[in-house]
């Protein structure tokens, strides 16, 4: 064999045996979830054939000729018994794109299938698509909302930062063709757009997170909901808002619906991100909360502080001090997958069960909003735990 045709087989070999690494849970929990140890996908997962020219004559010194930066905010569906992630994947020119990646048991082993997703374009086709939330649908399709931007040609020019988000809408029965539906209308740029996976009163409804300008969430009060007639000409009329954002907290800035909830016997469990700014920047942490059965409008449940922040090497990245959450699997036997990503550059697993994660919404004290509040909700425990120790 030549040193070529070598050269090529140790990097496939290689590469090989790096998706094949066992992740290991990690030991030490807080009885809420359990991490794992190693990122599920990183940008050294995508595969050999997307990033190298493997043809001597055209790429003598075998170079990565398209470079991949990261792998980030995935929405993840249980489909064919497969754990599948729909990731949205960065190459090094900053456009994101959607790839499917499979694995057989969830935490290792996550291969991405050899194509990236075609995605039709809109009537007015986007700059950028990203951040996939994943919903099959009672309607019998599987439907994915995901951000597409585009510059916003209103502004001054020269300002070429100026952009618009809005809800991109497309449809699947196979992962493979994806059938788009023109963008969700609204009133407000939307981000972190999610559609709910039931029919209500006969109708589509949709997680939404109006907002006054690209970044700034400002008016728009946190997240909200919205009935829609016709997803084929998806467009909001009313909106309410179902959970809000509250000065000196962890989503005093912004907030955002995660993957779609889960239904569980006591309400619908709800993952999103709440993010407040500091000197540091914007800080992306994950909460819960719950929503009645009866009215998924109506806020059943609401655990103060933040569920998940960035640990470790989660807080450095591309955009350090994130994590976000746009998809998790809850598996027939109760046990939830939580897919997440941190700073905005790799993507990780944590595993809970429905039990613990409702648990864990309806004891855990709400935010007071006060700093007394929080010393009396405090001291409350040490009471009550004080009379336990005596026994
Ligand atoms: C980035 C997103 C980010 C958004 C708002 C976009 O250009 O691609 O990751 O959430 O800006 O900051
Ligand atoms: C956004 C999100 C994510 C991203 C985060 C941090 O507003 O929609 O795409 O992870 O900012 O950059």
């Amino acid at each position: 064999m030549d040193n070529f045709c070598e050269k090529v087989n140790k990097l496939l070999r290689e590469h090989e045996e790096f998706l094949s690494i066992k992740n290991e849970p990690v030991e030490k929990t807080n009885g809420i979830f359990t991490r794992f140890k190693n990122p599920v996908l990183t940008a050294a997962h995508t595969p050999i054939i997307w990033r190298y020219d493997l043809d001597e004559k055209t790429n003598p010194y075998l170079m990565e000729r398209i470079m991949m930066n990261a792998t980030m905010n995935s929405g993840a569906i249980k489909w064919n018994g497969k754990y599948i992630l729909v990731v949205r994947v960065e190459g090094a020119d900053r456009k994101s794109f959607f790839a499917i990646a499979e694995s057989p048991n969830g935490i290792d082993n996550f291969r991405f299938w050899d194509y990236p997703v075609t995605m039709p374009d809109d009537a007015v086709p986007a700059t950028n698509i990203y951040d996939m939330r994943l919903t099959a649908h009672e309607d019998g399709y599987i439907y994915g909302i995901f951000c597409a931007e585009r510059h916003d040609d209103s502004a001054p020019v020269g300002d070429l930062s100026a952009a618009t988000a809005t809800a991109g809408i497309c449809r699947t029965k196979d992962l493979v063709n994806w059938e788009r539906l023109p963008d969700l209308k609204s009133k407000s740029q939307q981000r972190n757009v999610v559609l709910h996976p039931e029919f209500v009163d006969g109708k589509y409804a949709f997680y939404t997170r109006p907002q006054d300008g690209f970044i700034d969430a400002g008016s728009g009060g946190g997240i909200g909901w919205a009935l829609i007639d016709d997803i084929t000409h998806a467009e909001v009329k009313e909106e309410i808002i179902i959970d809000k954002r509250y000065y000196h907290t962890i989503k005093e800035v912004k907030n955002g619906e995660g993957p779609h909830p889960i239904k569980t016997p006591k309400g619908w469990l709800h993952m999103a991100h709440g993010v407040r700014g500091c000197a540091a920047g914007l800080r992306y942490v994950l909460y819960l909360y719950m929503t009645s059965l009866e009215d998924p409008t109506k806020l059943i449940a609401s655990p103060g502080g933040y569920f998940m922040v960035p640990e470790g090497e989660e807080r450095v990245g591309d955009v350090s001090n994130v994590l976000f959450c746009n998809g998790w699997i809850a598996d027939e036997d109760g046990t939830v997958k939580i897919y997440y990503a941190s700073s905005d550059t790799r993507m990780h697993v944590a595993v809970s069960t429905v039990d613990q994660l409702v648990d864990y919404c309806l004891n855990t004290p709400s935010d007071g909003l006060t700093t007394t509040s929080s010393v009396e909700t405090l001291k409350k425990l040490i009471d009550k735990n004080k009379l336990i120790l005596v026994k």
